[in-house]
């Protein structure tokens, strides 16, 4: 089914071959700008598009970065304030790639990493004037049969594919919702001025709020009468490299499970009191089946999973429901005030202990900051969970002094979806800082972009079309199908695994690989260059925070 190689894969191997690391976005105005070497030089020197040379520096040794696998230096360019584009040169003549140092310098990557949604809808055909070349005709349009009985077949078109395949996952849908809605609800006047040219562009409300509609009103549908959601909608196993249109297998939904159900009463929930102000029907709708959802939850209150074998989609299984019914109990609490839900919320936070993630495995985190961003319940629990952000805060910020990459990851957690992690501990980073009034943690999260863009040791962009050298070959079947040289951009890859969880990975990557460099740029390699919507969800969070 796989084995989707169509270019040279020994010249990609031995594409590596810069020293100099950079962000190839670029770096704001005013803060920290660190590049990396892995060569000893006397001199660095940044110059800017004219040729002159705006700063010169001394790189200064970092020891061995055991996450890399090598000897490194830091070049420290921070003094470096005037808008432009640049490139650092070493003595022997080496240049990195180029950059921005100015305001705004991520504005094109979020707007590219927020449209990436919209090229993964499901069900509508995307047109010439919004997707240009990357245009498909309408996909998956066909009625689902549940999976337990065939004799019922049901309409359940659209949302987003969920990754390089074409299920559709409801856990994975809510969480990629939540961080986008907290995104909007904690920097909208980023979204309000973004105009990402998708059908509803130019519409009442910001298209951020246009394109999640979309994933709404899909979870909705997933939804039976009597509240329980199906688990997803996939066909029986994955499609082989083909374009939505022409993957016209049977499509089926899977059995309702209470993490589907429970994460879908949230993110409704807090979907209500997002879309509260600018259209009070769709909100009341949303609360609506936020509650029907929960009254479900309530009458059902053990853990339910029934995964289907000889379904080979993704399973998104768990082994608790916790979390998932923890942060349901939250956002209605928000959004009701009723102390019912309260006293739910409670009931879990010995279950849930310290954890402030924000993963579909773990929504502990969004419950938290549902409850602090309220400002309602009680100052003792707000106290206890703003300190859980700032102990995990701490703890990242300290591993991200562990390296000169400045990444938040230890050397073990680079697994499947590294970035996702990368880019959810900025989040918790952010939050830390804006829950203690502080910016203590934000050169971190930063840094974390920085890592994203370029500057780790591979020299990579892990977001299609940002910067000189960016992925291009994401295992997202279209990319592939399409014909078309170019890669659809904004697309976060997974990012390093060292646990090359894929047969192509193992094939690829020499064993004993340091973490950050298991990686290659391959179609085939799905524990490595996979997107998902929810790696491409907290990477919107984190860039509308440096563009505000
Ligand atoms: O993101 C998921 C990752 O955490 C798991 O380790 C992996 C294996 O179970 O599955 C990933 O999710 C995939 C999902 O099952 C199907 N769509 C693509 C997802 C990303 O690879
Ligand atoms: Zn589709």
């Amino acid at each position: 089914m796989y084995n989707a190689v169509k270019y040279n894969r020994t010249e990609v191997l031995f594409l590596n071959n810069k020293h100099i690391f950079i962000d190839q976005a670029g770096y704001l105005p005013d803060m920290q700008k660190l590049a990396v070497l892995n060569i000893q030089a006397e001199s660095f020197e940044v110059i800017n598009s004219s040729g002159e040379v705006c700063y010169c520096g001394t790189p200064v040794l970092a020891g061995t970065d055991s996450k890399a696998g090598e000897q490194v230096w830091t070049a420290d360019f921070s003094q470096l304030r005037s808008t432009g584009r640049y490139h650092l040169r070493l003595p022997d003549g080496e240049r990195s790639f180029s950059f921005d140092i100015k305001d705004n310098v991520y504005d094109t990557c979020l707007d590219d990493v927020t449209k990436a949604f919209y090229y993964l809808r499901c069900g509508c055909g995307l047109d010439e004037k919004h997707a240009g070349v990357f245009k498909h005709g309408k996909c998956h349009t066909g009625k689902a049969l549940v999976w337990t009985d065939n004799s019922i077949a049901l309409e359940a078109t659209g949302g987003w594919h969920d990754a390089g395949d074409y299920g559709r996952y409801v856990t994975a849908g809510a969480c990629a919702l939540a961080h986008l809605l907290y995104a909007y609800k904690l920097y909208p006047a980023v979204f309000d001025r973004q105009s990402l040219n998708i059908p509803e562009s130019g519409g009442k409300e910001p298209d951020l709020l246009a394109e999640c509609r979309v994933e709404l009103n899909w979870l909705m549908k997933m939804q039976r009468e009597d509240g329980a959601v199906y688990h997803k909608l996939t066909t029986k196993g994955h499609a082989p490299f083909i374009m939505p249109e022409e993957d016209t297998a049977q499509l089926y939904l899977l059995p309702p499970s209470s993490m589907a159900t429970a994460d879908t009463a949230a993110v409704l929930a807090l979907a209500s009191g997002v879309y509260s102000l600018l259209d009070e029907e769709y909100s009341e709708l949303l609360l609506e089946r936020a509650l029907l959802s929960y009254s479900w939850l309530e009458s059902n209150p053990d853990y339910l999973f029934e995964n289907q074998k000889e379904c080979t989609t993704g399973g998104y299984g768990e082994h608790n429901d916790r979390d998932n019914r923890f942060w349901a109990a939250s956002e209605l609490y928000v959004i009701t005030g009723e102390e019912k839900y309260h006293d739910h919320l409670k009931a879990f936070n010995n279950d849930i202990g310290d954890s402030v993630a924000f993963g579909y495995g773990d929504m502990s985190g969004l419950g938290k900051l549902a409850y602090l961003l309220s400002g309602t319940g009680s100052r003792s629990l707000r106290e206890k969970y703003s300190a859980d952000f700032i102990a995990a805060a701490d703890k990242l910020a300290a591993e991200c002094e562990n390296g000169a990459y400045g990444c938040s990851l230890n050397e073990m957690s680079f697994g499947w979806g590294s970035n996702m992690t990368v880019l959810k501990n900025a989040m918790v980073m952010l939050l830390a800082d804006r829950f203690s009034h502080t910016k203590k943690y934000e050169c971190y999260a930063a840094e974390q972009i920085h890592y994203l863009l370029g500057k780790n040791p591979l020299s990579i962009s892990y977001v299609s079309g940002c910067g000189e050298y960016s992925i291009e070959r994401p295992h997202l079947r279209p990319v592939y199908a399409d014909g078309i040289d170019e890669c659809i951009p904004g697309m976060v890859s997974g990012g390093p695994n060292r646990y090359l969880s894929d047969p192509f990975a193992k094939k690829l990557i020499p064993e004993g690989t340091a973490p950050m460099k298991c990686f290659i740029d391959d179609y085939d390699c799905y524990s490595l260059n996979e997107i998902t919507i929810y790696w491409n969800s907290p990477a919107v969070f984190v860039l509308a925070h440096f563009n505000s």
